[in-house]
């Protein structure tokens, strides 16, 4: 692993590079709840700047502790008494990490436990898949504190549960748990037998088994995508399906298909 991405140069967060290409990323400040300070952000930006190009495969972002995040670091935010563009500036701060996180192309899967608030589910929304379990809960307190979201919330949260529902939990402090936290949304995955890490663990070696420029088109061309007319999308789609459906080793995989080596696709089921 290049010396850019050693665990021993981040503070705020602990990193482990496995065997498998999977590298666990943990918020480590439980006695704060892993509330989101400026360090944590910078190293953030440091990690998912360098992974694409570090050989990481994919990535479990987890939080140590009960509970996954608690948002924007409202102590040093008072202390700090910061002026409209000291804060855009740490807002636009976030937006440097969550969108390198989004547009990578690094599979990230988040593992969430406990509280998923404010800042911490702006966090949570910029990886790719989300896995919850029974104690984790989601809501956006933004708004009984006298604040509003800062870091992508208005994009990612109400892409993820639409508008009228970002609007609803922002004016009632609205908290959302449970299936009907998936059935709205807010994760793909809920584990009830085991922890939300494990099951976040597991997806992400999946993923990494996937060829790395697959991986790339899946975990940034479909955002962009997003923000683009439909024509372009269009053209654009054709021009990524170009370069990752006729790579060496996507060939490679298609053979296999071809001779009956490769695994059908199959309900789990059978
Ligand atoms: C914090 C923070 C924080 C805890 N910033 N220090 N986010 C919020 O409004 C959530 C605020 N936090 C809470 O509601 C609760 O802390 C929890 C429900 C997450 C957890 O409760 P609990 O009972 O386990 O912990 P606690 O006793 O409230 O807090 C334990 C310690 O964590 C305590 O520090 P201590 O030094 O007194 O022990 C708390 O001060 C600290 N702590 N949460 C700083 N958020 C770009 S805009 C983004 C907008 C936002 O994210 S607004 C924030 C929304």
């Amino acid at each position: 692993m290049p010396v850019d991405l050693d665990p021993s140069r981040f503070d705020f967060l602990d990193i482990e590079h496995r065997d498998d290409g999977v590298s666990v990323v943990t918020l480590n400040r439980p006695e704060k709840r892993n509330a989101l300070n400026v360090g944590t952000i910078d190293e953030l930006v440091d990690f998912f700047s360098a992974a694409p190009r570090a050989g990481v495969k994919s990535v479990v972002l987890a939080g140590s502790g009960n509970h996954f995040c608690a948002g924007l670091d409202l102590i040093e935010h008072h202390d700090a008494d910061r002026s409209p563009a000291d804060f855009m500036h740490v807002c636009l701060r976030w937006h440097e990490a969550f969108n390198k996180m989004e547009y990578g192309g690094v599979p990230i899967i988040a593992a969430l436990q406990g509280a998923v608030v404010g800042g911490g589910l702006e966090l949570a929304s910029s990886a790719h898949i989300r896995v919850m379990d029974d104690s984790t809960y989601f809501a956006l307190p933004e708004g009984q504190r006298g604040l509003f979201t800062g870091g992508g919330a208005t994009i990612r949260v109400a892409q993820l549960v639409g508008k009228a529902n970002m609007v609803d939990m922002m004016l009632t402090g609205r908290v959302h748990q449970g299936q009907a936290a998936v059935d709205l949304g807010l994760a793909q995955y809920i584990e009830t037998e085991r922890s939300s890490f494990d099951k976040a663990l597991e997806i992400a070696q999946q993923a990494a088994a996937n060829l790395p420029l697959t991986n790339f088109a899946i975990c940034s061309a479909i955002s962009h995508v997003q923000n683009m007319s439909s024509f372009d999308a269009a053209y654009a789609e054709s021009v990524v399906a170009g370069v990752v459906n006729t790579q060496p080793a996507a060939r490679e995989r298609l053979a296999a298909f071809a001779d009956k080596s490769a695994p059908r696709t199959r309900p789990n089921a059978e």
